[in-house]
């Protein structure tokens, strides 16, 4: 059994948390550090990467790896757990900039590495391999793609009121993403090839999952890397997503700000139709990525029309408040690409 997920940061992170367990009950490999003889591979978002001090920073890369491996804050869900901040103590103290990312000291030994590799000309794909050897996320982790691709976002500045580009770290941790976005750019992504085994993974799955992650810069910067979308398209496993989007809100994060941004309404059926379906109901193409949609209980009004259009969508609570409403999450999403398969 081959999963590909396409995943962000702490959102996709939890859910694979709960697809492992769900699959550990399911097709259980006590001789697998994972618990499972299914074999995860996770395509990762790594448009919200920065350079700063001269260290290359992958958050969701970071996030899924520490999650799984059991290093995150689980207060913060992104950076170490029992980590301490004295280095960007003493950068702030030398008045050094950016002072809004708080990079802490357990989480630096990552990022000083990582740059160590990069610059010894190893790529990114097999720097987060050599990571993971001692995180043992129980997953095979890949990024998007080894060339650097880096979300902006338009905005009107607030002091001079003039249009500029900052960077989506800067949008989404100094100001919250309260300064409206006008637009995201993904700089570098045209002419970005996907990471080996990134189009291979999505060829050769059993099942595609798109887990609650930010359809905007998350998941939306995945398939904006050229190869990606298509081979998601073309897959012959089902695709089947779970909506970040309950009751009109974001599961957590501000995604609401993103989605507004490209004009979709935040909801779970606007996210599902923005997704489109990969077939309509007659069976042709439907233009879209997604064979199946669930969501939360709350908007099970909406799972009638969306079924209609040819995703078909079930209703099931998605608050993955701990780790058995998270696996049942899990469950419901393997249940329903089985569905949807025959
Ligand atoms: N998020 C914050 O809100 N503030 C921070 O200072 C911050 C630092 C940080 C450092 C390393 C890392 O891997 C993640 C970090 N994050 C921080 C989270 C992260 O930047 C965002 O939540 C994601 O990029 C959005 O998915």
């Amino acid at each position: 059994m081959r999963i590909t997920v396409l995943a962000g940061g702490i959102g996709g992170a939890r859910f694979l948390r709960g697809l492992l367990a769900e699959l550990a009950v399911r097709l259980p490999d006590e001789n697998a550090s994972s618990g499972t003889s299914a074999e995860v591979t996770v395509i990762g978002n790594t448009g919200d990467d920065l350079w700063i001090y001269g260290l290359r920073v992958c958050p969701d890369l970071d996030t899924v790896m520490y999650t799984l491996g059991d290093g995150i804050s689980a207060e913060r869900g992104w950076g170490r757990e029992d980590e301490t901040f004295r280095l960007k103590d003493e950068l702030i103290a030398y008045g050094a900039q950016p002072q809004w990312f708080g990079l802490g000291d357990l989480d630096m030994a990552t990022h000083i590495l990582r740059t160590q590799a990069l610059n010894s000309g190893y790529t990114l794909t097999s720097i987060t391999q050599r990571l993971c050897e001692r995180w043992q996320p129980g997953v095979t982790l890949i990024p998007m793609s080894d060339d650097r691709v880096e979300t902006h976002v338009l905005v009107d500045d607030p002091d001079t009121g003039t249009r500029s580009a900052i960077h989506f770290q800067e949008w989404w941790v100094r100001h919250h993403a309260a300064l409206p976005a006008h637009e995201f750019v993904q700089v570098g992504v045209e002419t970005a090839q996907p990471a080996p085994g990134v189009l291979d993974a999505l060829r050769n799955a059993d099942v595609v999952l798109l887990p609650p992650s930010n359809p905007v810069v998350s998941v939306g910067t995945i398939l904006g890397v050229p190869g990606i979308r298509q081979a998601l398209r073309t897959t012959p496993a089902p695709v089947v997503g779970v909506s970040p989007i309950v009751g009109g809100a974001p599961v957590r994060g501000m995604a609401d700000a993103c989605l507004s941004a490209i004009g979709v309404e935040t909801s779970a059926v606007a996210v599902a139709r923005h997704y489109g379906p990969r077939r309509n109901r007659e069976g042709g193409d439907g233009g879209g990525l997604l064979d199946g949609w669930l969501v939360d209980d709350v908007d099970a009004a909406g799972t009638a029309a969306l079924s209609e259009s040819g995703i078909a969508t079930i209703a099931r609570p998605l608050l993955m408040t701990d780790m058995a409403a998270t696996q049942a999450i899990a469950a419901a999403a393997l249940d329903l690409a089985e569905t949807v398969r025959r």
